[in-house]
């Protein structure tokens, strides 16, 4: 077994996982590296290759502040574009030989006051610290229809797009209508034969207003970095007070789902077309999606929407219940991810053994998102209840480095060599985060993905971001319990 001793080890090379490891190296701790299990960064936009894959927040949102990018092609960028972002930082910022790539974390145990960090290999980092920059949405979600095996065409989940898969002229089906599906599907509707979308919920959808940046206007953005920042705040502003909507029954509430529904109507001109997919939850409630040719998609002629259960799958299609089976060549899964769950296929184990699976088997739940008692110096960049509905979770992930950044500075100039919430102090932050999930559209009853069996919201937070910076910022040092080396804890 090779053991290697650095004093933080970052778990994942994604948009998160490099995020910090740019912070820890401008902030000079040299000693740190990135474990990544795939070959290359990228995490997310490596992953999904889908086509139209695209973020459905702007760009020029959806980049560092500490890393604008005037070259920026749309508005959206495509997916390709953003991984090349995250390849452009790893050069820019020289992070190459801290990234380990082919490395699979299995295991990470805090073990006298240092925590194991063992890969599928057999290789030991010794660290003091862990950040798990895993990201919530890694795992697929697969459908388990009936049948499935029998299906002789190509199966495909979206986070799985085949580099080699070619769809024209082939008889396709879309399974989901979430923010993956309502991208695919415009993508290649003119390529394929036949398209049907299968629809199980019908999603609130605005328009997106994408449009591509002209050389000019990339030339303004290099030319003048300041232009290029006051852009990006303007639209930071722009998704901040739209964002008021996820205050339930709320003006802004109330204006965006007349926004969509408007959209629909102008787009939709079949009645009955248009009564399929109009939603019965309050906006907000699941994701709400961005695009400007979903519906106009939706009205082509070689385009369907099947809203009758999948009953059964066979070799040769689909059969819907209480219909005929339908033939199909290639069969979409757009059905999302599977939250938090890649977190736990590593056995993390805190302080006397304490498991984080069994701590989470509950509630998946940490103190001010980012740490949980029992488990020292271990932090989570978009850890649970970060995520966002409104605005861009780089904001989020930048605050979180921020504030680790500060920890790690209190233990070194104090002389300290841990720290962790104590269990009070996380009980009353969760707790108030309960309650104020309560008034928004993200408390459940409508089935999205980020809320868990007993409806509770785990993933989303339910204020504006700049009250999320100030709770980041704003930390009170009683809250954490602070140790010397070889202190036992109390
Ligand atoms: O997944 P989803 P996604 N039978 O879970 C349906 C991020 N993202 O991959 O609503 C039939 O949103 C399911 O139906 P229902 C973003 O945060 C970001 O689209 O559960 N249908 C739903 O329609 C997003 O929220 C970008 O009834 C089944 C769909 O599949 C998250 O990823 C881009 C089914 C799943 O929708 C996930 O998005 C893309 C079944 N058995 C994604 N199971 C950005 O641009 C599920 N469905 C940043």
């Amino acid at each position: 077994m090779s053991r290697h001793e650095v004093r933080v080890a970052i778990l994942g090379a994604g948009m998160s996982g490099v995020c910090m490891a740019i912070q820890l190296k401008k902030r000079g701790y040299d000693s740190f590296v990135l474990l990544e299990k795939a070959g290359k960064v990228g995490g997310t936009w490596r992953e999904n290759t889908y086509p139209g894959v695209a973020c459905d927040v702007p760009s020029h949102l959806y980049s560092f502040s500490f890393a604008l990018n005037p070259q920026w092609t749309r508005m959206y960028s495509p997916g390709s574009e953003i991984q090349q972002y995250i390849e452009d930082l790893v050069s820019r910022y020289d992070l190459g030989s801290h990234i380990k790539c082919n490395s699979t974390v299995v295991r990470a145990s805090y073990v006298g006051n240092a925590w194991h960090v063992d890969l599928e290999d057999g290789t030991r980092y010794v660290t003091q610290v862990v950040v798990s920059a895993l990201g919530g949405l890694h795992i697929p979600s697969i459908p388990n229809f009936a049948g499935m095996s029998d299906f002789g065409g190509e199966f495909i989940h979206t986070a799985q797009w085949p580099s080699a898969l070619d769809v024209k002229g082939k008889r396709v089906a879309v399974i989901g209508t979430g923010a993956s599906g309502v991208q695919i599907a415009p993508a290649i509707a003119d390529q394929v034969a036949q398209l049907t979308v299968f629809q199980r919920t019908p999603a609130w959808v605005v328009p997106r207003g994408d449009f591509a940046f002209s050389n000019k206007a990339q030339e303004k953005f290099s030319t003048w970095p300041g232009l290029c920042r006051f852009y990006r705040w303007f639209i930071f502003w722009l998704l901040e007070i739209r964002g008021g909507f996820i205050k339930r029954d709320s003006r802004r509430n109330q204006w965006l789902e007349s926004t969509a529904r408007e959209f629909l109507l102008k787009s939709v001109a079949d009645d009955e077309l248009r009564q399929k997919l109009t939603p019965s939850f309050p906006i907000g409630c699941k994701r709400v999606l961005v695009s400007d040719d979903y519906y106009a998609t939706l009205m082509r002629p070689n385009v369907d929407v099947e809203t009758r259960p999948i009953g059964r799958i066979y070799e040769k299609g689909i059969q819907v219940e209480g219909g005929a089976m339908r033939e199909f060549d290639v069969i979409v899964a757009a059905t999302g991810f599977q939250p938090f769950v890649v977190n736990r296929s590593i056995d993390i184990s805190g302080r006397n053994g304490c498991n984080l699976n069994e701590v989470w088997q509950e509630r998946i739940s940490a103190h001010r998102t980012v740490m949980v008692p029992g488990f020292p110096n271990l932090f989570f960049l978009l850890g649970p209840n970060s995520g966002l509905g409104h605005n861009s979770v780089l904001f989020m992930i930048e605050s979180q480095a921020r504030f680790i950044i500060r920890v790690l500075r209190t233990l070194r100039r104090a002389g300290l060599s841990t720290v962790e919430p104590r269990a009070e102090a996380n009980e009353a932050f969760n707790c108030q985060l309960a309650t104020d999930l309560e008034n928004t559209v993200y408390g459940g009853g409508c089935g999205a993905w980020h809320t868990d069996s007993n409806d509770h919201n785990f993933t989303l937070w339910p204020h504006s971001t700049i009250r999320y910076y100030l709770t980041m910022r704003g930390f009170d040092p009683n809250e954490f319990l602070w140790q010397r080396s070889g202190a036992s804890s109390g």
